[in-house]
């Protein structure tokens, strides 16, 4: 029933302080008292109104019959839009210091006017990274000097780093988490909660490194507390209010919270703006009734790593889309010819003798049946046959080591995590000795230099949710995955995830590069020291992304040489 009172001052946008809900509460039909006290306040305001113990007096008084009609004085007081209760009555000073934000007294933490230097969730500040031409009349070397785009100052001195990658002596290729083996669900609603659960402990526990956050309270306690609270909570819901305020509906294992967060609160709104249904949050403010005003968001957030020395180089593909009659056969004959030594000037054949791997960050084939109508589309009409040609094109490639990862063009489960591409479909390619396969996501060390490998399927739901994102800009979305510790935290829009009894789609270690693919178009940026790639594609425009308007960069392949990112074009 409290519950039931508090949301209906919530629709109203109306906070009450301490005083005015216990006043609330004592009333005999409290919740008859909340709806004519609401409708006293009247709608619509301007901005959110604070509702005072003594405001509520004052109500309590103008209600009692015969008070309050020979208080005038013959002048007529003009109705006071921000201070509605005082309409009713002459004497308004009691009432008139309370209203709306921001108002030091009856808004505790005046301080979030200010920008807070230990914000955890970024405004991007993306600047672009600057490209220089190695022009080639064979084939193009672009060497892309990423600019910092990170603010290094604002999370890393609140920040203890958590199970940050150390430079292992390790050769060769090692599968440091692989959810193909973990990976079963019978369906289960259990599994469901259990989902969740996991996802919810993993990002509570690195929250909890955080300095505001060290003893956060259950959401159940926030009775009890009268100042500043901290709590961490999963994002059930995150929506505009009438007056264009943020309303973040965040919940715990102990119940759920309404978190406001005011317009005019520039840089904590920009924040509220990038939080995204199901991400694990963690909140600083103060609470109003069961209400909280929203100082600080606080994401698990990554540290700034420490670059590590690669005397070699690493290769990026995804997106091929074999058996596609838009796949670019006589560029990926050329992209063949130059890894294996025999394609490009001589500095580009320099660049493939250092390459020792080639990561393939899914959609590989075309597959069936993916979208209407695709089979238009396909010049290999068989999903086997297609991995089969894929297995000839990649069988061409001496000395590289291959790691092949699925996408949702590829045969298998599409709920992500998505394991390895089963060697049912994929036989030929399964008898390359030269070739490994992982799920998607995963994390690969090469000769110590840890890849986490995400194809990008849940890139879809972030632009389509947050302003300022989408398929163009996938450096500024790996940002947000990155600080928000999860590769796709939007549950139920476009990204299948599978509620595994674990959520293997947690970043828990933070990694020396993150390759994606999905949506074909390159990109480049390195982030606290974290080289963030998207590999495009080498299938040209199809009927599909013509309706998106999607335009694909093709044929254009990113190499790490040495720590320096470099790009290849080869139509
Ligand atoms: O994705 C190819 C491109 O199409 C990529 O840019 C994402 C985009 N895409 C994929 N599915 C959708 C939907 N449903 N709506 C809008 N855009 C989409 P691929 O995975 O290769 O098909
Ligand atoms: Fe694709
Ligand atoms: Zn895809």
């Amino acid at each position: 029933m409290y519950e039931t009172i508090i949301n209906k001052f919530v629709e109203a946008e109306v906070l009450l302080d301490d005083t005015a809900y216990q006043k609330i509460k004592k009333q005999e039909d409290a919740l008859k008292f909340t709806e004519s006290l609401i409708h006293r306040l009247g709608l619509p305001r301007e901005d959110i109104m604070i509702l005072t113990g003594e405001m509520v007096e004052q109500y309590l008084e103008d209600s009692k019959p015969g008070i309050g009609e020979d208080n005038s004085k013959g002048e007529s007081s003009s109705p006071n839009i921000n201070n509605p209760l005082s309409e009713s009555s002459t004497q308004a000073a009691p009432i008139s210091s309370a209203e709306s934000i921001p108002e030091p007294d009856s808004f505790a933490t005046d301080n979030t006017l200010e920008p807070d230097p230990f914000r955890a969730i970024k405004t991007s500040t993306a600047s672009q990274a600057t490209e220089t031409d190695n022009a080639n009349h064979a084939t193009e070397t672009e060497t892309i000097q990423a600019t910092e785009t990170d603010n290094i100052t604002t999370t890393t001195d609140d920040y203890e780093p958590i199970h940050q990658s150390k430079l292992s002596e390790s050769h060769g290729v090692e599968i440091i988490k692989d959810s193909s083996r973990k990976s079963y669900t019978n369906g289960e609603i259990k599994d469901f909660t259990a989902y969740f659960g996991s996802r919810y402990h993993k990002l509570r526990d690195m929250l909890q490194r955080k300095k505001d956050l060290k003893s956060p309270q259950s959401i159940q306690e926030l009775e009890n507390i009268q100042d500043v609270v901290n709590i961490i909570g999963m994002v059930n819901d995150v929506r505009n209010t009438k007056n264009s305020h943020k309303l973040i509906e965040v919940e715990d294992e102990t119940g759920t919270a309404s978190v406001l967060v005011h317009k005019e609160n520039h840089s904590l709104f920009e924040d509220a703006e990038r939080v995204v249904k199901d991400e694990v949050l963690g909140v600083v403010g103060t609470r109003k009734g069961s209400l909280i005003m929203a100082s600080q968001l606080i994401n698990p957030g990554t540290p700034r790593i420490d670059e590590k020395e690669m005397d070699f180089s690493m290769v990026f593909l995804s997106d091929t889309h074999i058996g596609s009659s838009t796949f670019q056969g006589d560029a990926f004959n050329r992209f063949i010819k130059w890894i294996n030594g025999e394609f490009g000037d001589e500095k580009q054949q320099e660049i493939a003798s250092n390459v020792r791997y080639l990561i393939v960050a899914g959609d590989i084939v075309d597959g069936i049946g993916v979208y209407p109508h695709q089979d238009k589309e396909l010049i290999i009409k068989d999903i086997y046959k297609q991995y089969e040609e894929a297995a000839r094109l990649f069988g061409e490639i001496d000395d590289v080591q291959i790691i092949i990862t699925p996408g949702n063009h590829d045969a298998g489960r599409l709920a992500e995590p998505q394991p390895a591409i089963p060697e049912e479909y994929a036989g030929d390619l399964y008898k390359l000795k030269n070739v490994k396969f992982a799920s998607n996501p995963c994390m690969v060390g090469l000769d110590g230099i840890n890849v986490l490998i995400y194809h990008g399927r849940s890139f879809d739901d972030f632009a389509m949710t947050i302003k300022g994102m989408s398929h163009q800009n996938t450096d500024i979305i790996m940002k947000e995955l990155l600080e928000k510790r999860h590769l796709a935290p939007i549950y139920g829009e476009r990204t299948p995830l599978a509620s595994e009894v674990e959520d293997h789609m947690v970043i828990e270690e933070v990694p020396d590069v993150l390759h994606t693919g999905h949506v074909h178009i390159n990109s480049y940026k390195k982030y606290k020291g974290i080289h963030l790639v998207n590999s495009g594609t080498f299938q040209s425009q199809t009927e599909f992304q013509k309706i998106y308007n999607i335009m694909p960069t093709v044929a254009q392949v990113p190499v790490l040489n040495q720590g320096t990112m470099k790009i290849l074009k080869f139509n």
